[in-house]
C-alpha cells in the first residue's frame, strides 16, 4: 500500500473525498499525513476525525520558498511518504521540490488544462463565455499547471451561472476526479514517462 499525504491549505473537501475514497482497499494507498500551511484550515479537523497524522508547517516562518518547501520534505521522509496530492494547496512549489518528488506528485485544478491555467479557473471560464468547463488531475511539475495530464471530468456551464455556482459544479466533480487518478497512480496503473508524457499500464 502507498503512503500518500495531503498538503491542503483551506477546507479540504478534495481531501474528505480522498479520506473517504481510500477506506476501498482497490485505491492501493492510505492516507497517512495532512499537511497544512494554513492553522486554521477545517482540513486538519477532518484529517484528525479520520485519525490521520496532521502536521501545520506555515510559509511565513520560513526565509524563502526553498526553505519552505525543505521543511515540508522533512516532513513527507519522517512519514515515510510514496505519493503526494494537492488539494487546494495555495502555494507555488520550488523547482528542486517538484523534481524531487517528480512522477509521485498530482495536483487537482478547476478547468479543463491547458485552458485557464493560474488562479480562478471558474472565473476565467465565465468571461470566456465557454459552455463547457471542468477539472483536470495533472502531475506537477516546475511550470505551474503544465504537468501531464492523468484525469479530466467535465461539466456544463448553465445559463445564469456566476464564478461560484460554477465553481460549485466544478468542486463536485473534482472530488470525483482526484480519487480516480490517485488509483491511477497508487496502483501504477499511469506512471510518468520520460518525455513528461503519461505511460498507461
Ligand atoms: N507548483 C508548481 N507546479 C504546479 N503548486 C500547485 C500546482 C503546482 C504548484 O503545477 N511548481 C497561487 C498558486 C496557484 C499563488 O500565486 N500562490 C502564492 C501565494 C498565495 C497564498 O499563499 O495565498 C505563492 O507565492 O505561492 C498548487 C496550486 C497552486 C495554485
Amino acid at each position: 500500500k502507498k503512503r500518500v499525504a495531503v498538503l491542503i491549505s483551506g477546507s479540504g473537501t478534495n481531501l474528505q473525498a480522498l479520506i473517504d475514497a481510500s477506506n476501498d482497499r482497490s485505491m492501493g494507498c492510505e492516507i497517512a499525513l495532512v499537511i497544512s500551511n494554513k492553522a486554521k484550515a477545517f482540513g486538519i479537523e477532518r484529517a484528525k476525525k479520520a485519525g490521520i497524522a496532521t502536521k501545520v508547517l506555515c510559509h511565513k516562518d520560513y526565509p524563502s520558498r526553498e526553505e519552505f518547501d525543505a521543511a515540508m520534505d522533512e516532513e513527507l521522509s519522517k512519514f515515510n511518504i510514496d505519493l503526494v496530492c494537492l488539494a487546494g494547496f495555495m502555494r507555488i512549489l520550488s523547482k528542486d521540490f517538484t523534481m524531487k518528488w517528480r512522477g509521485k506528485m498530482i495536483n487537482v485544478h478547476p478547468a479543463l488544462l491547458p485552458l485557464f491555467r493560474g488562479m480562478d479557473g471558474a472565473q476565467q471560464a465565465i468571461d470566456a463565455g465557454v459552455r463547457i468547463s471542468g477539472c483536470t488531475v495533472h502531475f506537477v511539475e516546475a511550470d505551474v499547471d503544465a504537468g501531464a495530464i492523468l484525469v479530466q471530468e467535465v461539466v456544463p456551464v448553465e445559463v445564469g451561472d456566476d464564478a461560484d455556482s460554477l465553481q460549485k459544479r466544478i468542486q463536485g466533480a473534482e472530488h470525483k476526479a482526484f480519487p480516480q487518478a490517485l488509483k491511477l497512480l497508487a496502483t501504477g496503473k499511469v506512471v510518468l514517462g520520460e518525455n513528461n508524457k503519461i505511460v498507461w499500464n
